[in-house]
C-alpha cells in the first residue's frame, strides 16, 4: 500500500521513519571545535577549546542539543593526552563515547615526499609507527575505528615512481592491519588532490577499495564528499561500495569547489538526500550496519558549536526526506520503466517539508525542537567565552 504522499504519511510510516531517525547516530569531529582556516588566515574565535577535554565537553553539548551525536572522533597528534583511558571515562561521564582514532602523517618536516610511501625507509618506518600507535590508541579509547588518510603524492610527472609508491602504501596499511584486534578495523580514506597536485597516493574510491580488498574484511573506504572531482556521482560510488560490502563511511561536508569543508548539505542538499536515499536503500542506517557517518569540517568563519548541531540536524532533515521516499512506489515505476513517475517519487520526498517531523521526533525524545535556538538559550557559549580566555587555543596547529 503506498502512502497518499510523503507530506501525509500513514501512521505505519510515520513510526517507520521516527524509529529509524531516533537510531541515528552521526559522529562530531574534535578538530572542527578547534581554530581552522586556510593558507590565508586562521580567524582565531573566542571560547574555542584549548584541550582535548573542552573539545568532548563541546561535542557532549552538541549530543545534549540533538541526542543523535554520541561519539567523537579524534586526531592524534591534535588530541594527544597521557592517559587516553582516562579521556575516554571522561567523555562517558559526559554521556559521549571517542570515535575513529584519525592517525596524521601530513604535518611533519619528513613527510614533504610523502609518509608511508616515502622513498626514504627510515621516513616509512617512523611514519608506519604512528599508524602502529595510532591502533594502540584505539585500543585504550575503546574506539573500533582507525581512520587514515595519506596527503601522500607528487607534483610533478617522474617525481616518482606511482607503482613503487603503491607498493609502499601495502607494506605500511599490511603492518596496521595486522595490529588490529578482532573489534577493530581500518578507514581508508581518498581524496583526489591536495596536498599533492600530480597524483596523490590514494586518489579515488578504486584505489582505496583494491588496497582495502587486499588487506581483507576489516578493512573499508571512507568517502569524504568534499574529496572528488566536481560533477563525480558520488552516490553511485555509495551503491557500488556497499554492494561490494566495503563501504565503512562517510566524512560529510560539503563544497561549491574544492575540499571546501563546509557544513554538510549546506552547499548540496539534494546530493546528500541522493546519498542518503542509496543508504536507506541498503538498509544501512541503522547502527548495526556499521556504516560510521561522521562530519569532517572546518568552521573558519561561522560559530563552531551551533555550525555543528546545524550540520547534525541536516543530515537528519536528508536522512528523514531519504526514509520517505515510497519504495514501493518507486519500485513499480522503476520496473514499469516509467522514467518520469520513477523520478517523480524521488522529488516528491525530497520536495518534502521534513522539519515539522524532526521538531516532533525531538520533542518525543525530550529535546528542544529547535536546537539552535535552544544552545543559543543555553548561555554555553558566554560560559566558554569567559572560561576558556588565555591559554592555547586548539587549531590545526599547520
Ligand atoms: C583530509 C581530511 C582527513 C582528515 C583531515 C582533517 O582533507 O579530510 O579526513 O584527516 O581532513
Ligand atoms: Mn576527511
Amino acid at each position: 500500500m503506498t502512502d497518499p504522499s510523503p507530506a501525509t504519511p500513514s501512521p505505519a510510516t510515520r513510526t517507520r521513519v521516527l524509529d529509524a531517525l531516533r537510531q541515528q547516530r552521526v559522529e562530531t569531529a574534535s578538530w572542527a571545535y578547534a581554530n581552522s582556516g586556510t593558507r590565508f588566515k586562521v580567524f582565531p574565535q573566542q571560547g574555542v577549546p584549548r584541550t582535548p577535554e573542552e573539545k568532548v565537553d563541546d561535542a557532549a553539548t552538541v549530543h545534549r542539543f540533538t541526542a543523535v551525536a554520541p561519539t567523537v572522533a579524534l586526531h592524534i597528534p591534535w588530541d594527544r593526552v597521557e592517559d587516553y583511558g582516562a579521556l575516554a571515562r571522561y567523555a562517558a561521564e559526559r554521556g559521549l563515547a571517542l570515535g575513529a582514532i584519525n592517525a596524521n602523517v601530513f604535518q611533519d618536516n619528513d613527510y614533504k615526499l610523502g609518509s608511508v610511501t616515502n622513498p626514504d625507509p627510515g621516513v616509512r618506518r617512523k611514519a608506519i609507527g604512528h599508524l602502529v600507535e595510532c591502533v594502540e590508541i584505539a585500543t585504550q579509547t575503546g574506539s573500533r575505528d582507525i581512520k587514515l588518510w595519506f596527503a601522500d603524492g607528487t607534483n610533478y610527472p617522474g617525481q616518482d615512481d606511482i607503482a613503487d609508491r603503491q607498493e609502499r602504501l601495502a607494506v605500511a596499511l599490511r603492518e596496521a592491519y595486522d595490529r588490529l584486534a578482532d573489534d577493530q578495523r581500518i578507514l581508508l580514506e581518498y581524496k583526489l588532490f591536495e596536498p599533492a597536485f600530480y597524483t596523490m597516493d590514494v586518489p579515488d574510491w578504486g584505489t582505496a577499495y583494491l588496497h582495502c580488498v587486499e588487506l581483507g574484511p576489516r578493512a573499508q573506504v571512507v568517502i569524504d564528499t568534499g574529496h572528488h572531482a566536481p560533477g563525480t556521482n558520488i552516490e553511485f560510488i555509495v551503491a557500488v561500495l556497499l554492494r561490494a560490502g566495503k563501504l565503512g563511511g562517510f566524512d560529510f561536508n560539503s563544497r561549491f569547489y574544492a575540499d571546501d569543508d563546509l557544513m554538510v548539505g549546506s552547499a548540496d542538499p539534494f546530493q546528500l538526500f541522493r546519498i542518503l536515499h542509496e543508504i536507506v536503500r541498503a538498509d544501512a542506517l541503522r547502527p548495526a550496519a556499521g556504516i560510521a557517518f561522521m562530519l569532517d569540517q572546518c568552521h573558519n568563519i561561522e560559530a563552531k558549536i551551533p555550525a555543528i548541531i546545524r550540520s547534525v540536524m541536516n543530515v537528519q532533515e536528508a536522512t528523514a526526506k531519504a526514509l520517505l521516499v515510497d519504495a514501493a512506489a518507486l519500485a513499480a515505476a522503476q520496473r514499469a520503466g516509467d522514467v518520469l513517475a520513477a523520478n517523480a517519487v524521488l522529488m516528491d520526498a525530497y520536495n518534502t517539508d521534513v522539519r515539522p517531523l524532526l521538531a516532533d521526533l525531538r520533542a518525543d525524545m525530550g529535546l528542544d525542537p529547535d536546537p539552535i535556538g535552544a544552545y543559543a538559550r543555553s548561555g554555553y557559549q558566554e560560559k566558554i567565552n569567559t572560561e576558556r580566555a588565555g591559554g592555547q587555543q586548539a587549531g590545526w596547529g599547520a
